[in-house]
């Protein structure tokens, strides 16, 4: 394939409810989606970059910015194009994980479409729909909170994941667990805590969670093998494993034990796909998680989940969690589980009439 054009898109996409969590409150996504043109198809993806640099250091301005600046150029010079050569042509360049991850994955689908093969034939999916769980956040009252995993519970989710920081950590996990007795439950901290709350984190051990999520900074895997010898819940990493080499650094240190994959995070579902590989070779269970995506990034993630060594239900969750009106075809629960696409590329288009309604802008790259 050959490049012949880029199109970065911004659209306005409020949430049903506003997400709370440690490193801020979302309450809407400034999403930036790329639309490639190449010589034979067209594909399209999602940047996860949030509107500020708290979750990680990238932020959608700044993903923007160097996709146009430096990655479209690079690529316009690479000559003949698939996703393997995205990687490539962009590895000079540091950082930038999820500017890179939506590059690729927009040539990953120009390519797919092409050949005809979905996301999940081309990645491995080993089953035609995933178990599906939600990500709840940090509530005004324990009262809101129960309602929340009430409803979230009702709909069929499969697993509670709670937001935790400290002053919102033993109380609503204590209520939660003595309301909705024996469920699915793990909580995400997006490093709020140091190693010295080691003795507080383990409060939590009574209460049977599945895994802590990221308790301490993304830098602190030695803080995090230090913690994992005082806390009996298994720790899972998430904003600390940017690639498979960190990942594998994170478990030979035994900083974790499960590992969140977010394909933004780690630069694409190339990387997402070696990971999930070197977790089965070392038997660490992994699971796919989620960056409010649309439904054109939640396409590709679901399709993800769908190899055999994602064993732990996701954060995955239903369009309807996020947004009223989704970009796509929505994905909907039944029975707990979301449907793997099956058409080619991501399966799923942005519906030109919902497109038109939330686009705030549009750029056309220069390929120079
Ligand atoms: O830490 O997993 C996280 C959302 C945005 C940024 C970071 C995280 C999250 C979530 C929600 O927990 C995942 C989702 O439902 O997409
Ligand atoms: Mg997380």
């Amino acid at each position: 394939m050959k490049l012949t054009g880029v199109e970065l898109r911004r659209v306005a996409m409020p949430l049903v409810s506003p997400f709370r969590t440690s490193f801020g409150t979302q309450t809407a996504r400034d999403i930036l989606l790329l639309r490639v043109v190449t010589d034979e198809s067209v594909g399209w993806a999602e940047c996860s970059a949030l509107a500020d640099p708290r979750y990680s250091s990238e932020y959608v301005d700044g993903a923007q910015d160097v996709i146009a600046r430096f990655f479209v150029p690079a690529l316009a010079a690479a000559g003949d194009l698939d996703a393997y050569a995205v990687g490539r042509s962009l590895a000079p360049f540091r950082g930038h994980w999820m500017a890179k991850a939506a590059l690729e994955t927009a040539v990953l689908d120009a390519q797919l479409r092409r050949d005809g093969q979905s996301f999940g034939q081309f990645l491995g999916a080993a089953r035609e729909r995933v178990p599906c769980g939600v990500s709840v956040g940090i509530m005004d009252s324990v009262p809101l909170l129960l309602e929340a995993v009430d409803r979230y519970l009702a709909d069929g989710y499969l697993r509670i994941k709670l937001k935790i920081e400290p002053g919102w950590d033993l109380e609503p996990v204590a209520a939660v667990r003595d309301r909705f007795g024996d469920i699915e439950l793990q909580v995400d901290a997006n490093a709020a805590y140091s190693v010295s709350d080691a003795r507080h984190l383990a409060k939590l051990d009574p209460f049977d969670l599945l895994l802590i999520e990221q308790p301490l900074d993304e830098d602190d895997l030695l803080g995090h093998a230090e913690l994992a010898r005082h806390v009996r819940t298994p720790i899972c990493l998430d904003e600390s494993i940017t690639s498979a080499r960190t990942a594998e650094a994170a478990i030979r240190l035994g900083a974790c034990s499960i590992i969140n994959v977010k394909p933004a995070r780690v630069g694409g579902y190339l990387e997402a796909r070696r990971i999930h590989d070197l977790c089965v070779a070392n038997g660490v269970p992994v699971w796919c998680g989620g960056m409010l995506e649309s439904g054109l990034g939640r396409a590709a993630n679901i399709a993800l989940a769908a190899l055999p060594g994602f064993t732990l239900t996701g954060d995955t969750s239903a369009s309807d969690r996020y947004y009223a009106a989704d970009l796509t075809t929505p994905f909907v629960l039944e029975d707990g589980h979301i449907a793997v696409p099956t058409g080619p590329g991501l399966g799923v288009d942005p519906i030109p009439e919902v497109l038109d309604e939330v686009t705030t802008s549009l750029q056309t790259v220069a390929l120079r």
